[in-house]
């Protein structure tokens, strides 16, 4: 059986558990998800300045990343041709692009070092969205947005408020609304004699940020949570109760990134219960092996079972899709291509999921058969429908991709020496 006629039988078999293939396809094209920069170049920015700081970590030194905005631009192009759809980019604020002979510092970026971010996200049709850098920077050895020092915690709201700027600015040019997320490694490595001092002057800061002022429909400010850092094991300032408070009791929109929790406790639960209170919720979608890791996403059963809360929540315009991983120990490129390519087919699952008819079993008391059937699902023919999304897409489906991304790696990334 050729490609089409796999996805004619494919078809087939979901009409006859109710599923209409072709909503599903359609649904997942018109599904953006954000597609981090930081993976290309393991999340060193064009600055210059060295070290990754605030607790995060890439490991790995697989040869050919992405040492300039040249480069990044041409890996995200790649990355993005053997992706179906058409997405958003994610952009941190240490990839600004200053002048020759510039300096630039984080407190004194504008929207013009972001021109050509904006140039390429039109260029593929992609919206922007940003996140303020609060780490990697001299300023940023220890607290940052919860300083005791007000001089560096002015530096930080002054950053927080230019990058809203740039947000707005993004959203203007791509007529897309920008995302802008408020994250920080802030925190301590031992424990530490006030818990709540660093947390008042966090929401102060968060507070003089949002204070600037801008169009709450073109820029939705987010506030990812996080359990602890490499460095920062004691005590955390961000912790997921002070994110989540901190975003309800301001009316924005707060961020689960699955890698900041207990190992344990699964973001897939969390997001309808966050659906219940909040209008529109955040994702950094990654993969944690024992802590906050950040491999590649993976078809696995979490990301799957999110993908499903998402859409069986009928939530695709409530939630805010975003991947967040760095691995520097495999092709970048390739790490990219993977990710994004696994977060849609989670959502092709969901979207092939009778989710009615599985909830209508849970309510009448079912189990057993809504077991069985949950289990029945997982063999059904989801490769055939996405090997057709991908041909619909003029991306090759299956592993063939992968081809492109070994010529690339031969003729690019290898000659990055
Ligand atoms: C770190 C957070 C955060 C970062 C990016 C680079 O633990 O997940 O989202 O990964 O801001
Ligand atoms: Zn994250």
């Amino acid at each position: 059986m050729n490609q089409k006629e796999r996805y004619e039988s494919a078809k087939e078999i979901y009409a006859k558990i109710g599923v209409d293939t072709e909503a599903a396809l359609a649904k997942l094209q018109e599904t953006r998800i954000s597609m981090h920069c930081w993976q290309a170049d393991d999340v060193r920015g064009f600055e210059g300045t060295g070290t990754l700081s605030g607790g995060i970590q890439t490991t790995g030194n697989y040869p050919g990343g992405a040492r300039n905005p040249d480069e990044v631009f041409a890996d995200l192009d790649k990355a993005l041709s053997l992706i179906p759809g058409t997405h958003k980019i994610n952009v941190h604020a240490n990839y600004a692009i200053a002048e020759p002979g510039e300096t630039i510092d984080r407190d004194t970026i504008q929207p013009r070092h972001f021109k050509r971010w904006v140039e390429f996200a039109k260029a593929h049709h992609c919206g922007l969205d940003f996140n303020p850098t609060f780490f990697s920077h001299p300023k940023a050895n220890g607290l940052t947005l919860s300083s005791p020092d007000e001089e560096i915690r002015q530096f930080w709201i002054r950053h927080g408020i230019a990058c809203i700027r740039i947000s707005e600015y993004f959203a203007n040019e791509t007529g897309y609304p920008c995302v802008m997320n408020i994250w920080t490694g802030d925190g301590s490595k031992d424990v530490p004699a006030d818990r709540l001092g660093p947390r008042m002057r966090y929401a102060d800061s968060i507070d003089q940020i949002l204070a600037c002022g801008y169009d709450k429909s073109k820029v939705y400010v987010t506030v990812e949570s996080k359990v602890f850092g490499i460095g920062v094991e004691a005590y955390t300032v961000g912790s997921a109760e002070f994110a989540l408070s901190y975003a309800m009791t301001r009316g924005i929109t707060p961020l689960m990134d699955n890698g900041h929790y207990h190992p344990t406790e699964v973001v897939s639960d969390k997001i309808p219960a966050l659906l219940v209170f909040n209008d529109k919720i955040a994702l950094h979608i990654t993969r944690p092996i024992r802590w906050d890791s950040d491999h590649v996403v993976a078809f696995d059963d979490e990301t799957r079972e999110m993908m499903k809360e998402v859409v069986r929540c009928n939530a695709l315009d409530r939630v805010f899709l975003a991947t967040d991983y760095f691995d520097a120990s495999i092709n970048r490129v390739g790490a990219l291509v993977i990710g994004m390519r696994n977060v849609q087919k989670a959502i092709l699952n969901a979207l092939l999921t009778p989710n009615e008819d599985l909830k209508k079993l849970q309510d009448e008391g079912d189990t057993s058969r809504l077991l069985l059937l949950q289990e029945e699902y997982k063999l059904l023919p989801l490769g055939d429908v996405w090997n057709e999304f991908c041909a619909r897409n003029n991306v090759p489906g299956g592993a063939c991709w992968y081809k492109e991304i070994q010529e690339y790696e031969k003729n690019v990334l290898s000659l990055r020496k």
